[in-house]
């Protein structure tokens, strides 16, 4: 009896085996028609609203990329700005679906929070930004400086480790909001400002009074692979945003723009057939729409696209894509297979 219903057991499993069951997380977004993301409060070129008021950045298009998986429809996001010391109980206490703002994935917070990294969307280190007139040029220069960090940040503990292996004596000065944070480092009571490279490099171009009087130092000090938590128990979800990322990777891989993406619906490459549901199967796994990879595309862009206009080469940033360029460019990007 018991090896019978085992069985029976196992068969359904066979039988079903290619649906994802409905996770609690989308069922609401269903819901209430629109995917709640966690952004920063702003943060130019990663999530800050343009002049218009419209919020815009890597970490946005993948926001509205997960909403073009879920709806089809790229616009039904709604954006909850947070800190760097809110936005866990934000995931946590389910006030946003997504955590989308520039966040390390560690195992501390994947073990410690009840969360998960779903995918790193951009692969990042810490760095340090002085004022010319400090006249350091390698953070090895930096005994005796006070540092400005934010709180509730990885880049607190990386700068005490590396003070430690580097016998470099310094003052922190730890605040709250990044308003406070700049304020106090472009006013002259820190000699450093700590955070990601990314980070310096977007405050230096969007918030310095005059971006040429700062300098950021060579030292890269830390490995902070950045992308979208989730919370942990709803793996439909997980699956969701982690090949909601791999759709837009894969994507440029394979050379599908938003501009030739109707093209490549002839395309005879059945990769780039299945990425956009002409060989149905990818859909039904994540349990949404088999033109799902096609409208992010469409909507929002390939990663290279969404890189290039938000911190690349179209952007003030002019980030480089180093580490962020594809696999088989040099760098990391590596779409997991959409088959
Ligand atoms: N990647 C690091 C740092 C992320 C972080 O919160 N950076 C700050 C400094 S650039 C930030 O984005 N602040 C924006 C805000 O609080 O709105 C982490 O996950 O702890």
């Amino acid at each position: 009896m018991k090896h019978t219903k085992i069985l029976l057991g196992a068969l359904a499993l066979c039988a079903f085996g290619q649906t994802a069951q409905a996770g609690p997380t989308l069922d609401s977004v269903l819901k209430k028609g629109f995917v709640q993301c966690g952004t920063t409060t702003g943060f130019a070129g990663f999530s800050a609203p343009d002049s218009k008021g419209e919020w815009r950045g890597l970490d946005v298009d993948l926001c509205r990329a997960v909403a073009a998986t879920v709806f089809g429809d790229a616009s039904k996001f709604k954006v909850t700005p947070l800190n760097s010391q809110q936005r866990f109980t934000a995931l946590q206490s389910g006030e946003i679906d997504v955590l989308t703002r520039n966040t390390t994935v560690t195992l501390q917070r994947d073990a410690a929070l009840g969360l998960l990294g779903a995918a790193v969307n951009f692969y990042d280190g810490q760095g340090f930004m002085v004022s010319q007139k400090l006249g350091v040029r390698s953070a090895k220069a930096l005994s005796g400086a006070t540092i400005c960090l934010q709180s509730g940040t990885s880049n607190e503990a990386n700068v005490a480790d590396w003070a430690r292996a580097n016998k470099i004596d310094y003052n922190p000065v730890v605040l709250e909001n990044l308003d406070e944070v700049l304020s106090a480092f472009f006013a002259g009571r820190c000699d450093v400002f700590s955070t990601d490279a990314s980070g310096l490099a977007s405050i230096r171009t969007s918030r310095a009074p005059k971006p040429d009087d700062y300098v950021i130092l060579p030292e890269i000090i830390s490995k902070e692979p950045l992308g979208p938590l989730v919370r942990q128990g709803d793996d439909q979800w997980l699956n969701i945003v982690k090949w909601t990322h791999h759709a837009m990777v894969a994507a440029e891989e394979y050379g599908i723009t938003s501009a030739n993406v109707d093209e490549q619906l002839k395309s005879a490459n059945p990769n780039v057939q299945r990425i956009l549901g002409v060989i149905p199967g990818a859909g039904k796994g994540l349990g949404v729409d088999e033109k799902w990879a096609y409208n992010i595309i469409k909507q929002v862009g390939n990663y290279g696209e969404s890189f290039e206009r938000n911190v690349g080469q179209g952007s003030p940033l002019k980030i480089a894509r180093g580490q962020n360029a594809q696999w088989n460019q040099g760098g990391l990007m590596y779409a997991l297979p959409i088959r």
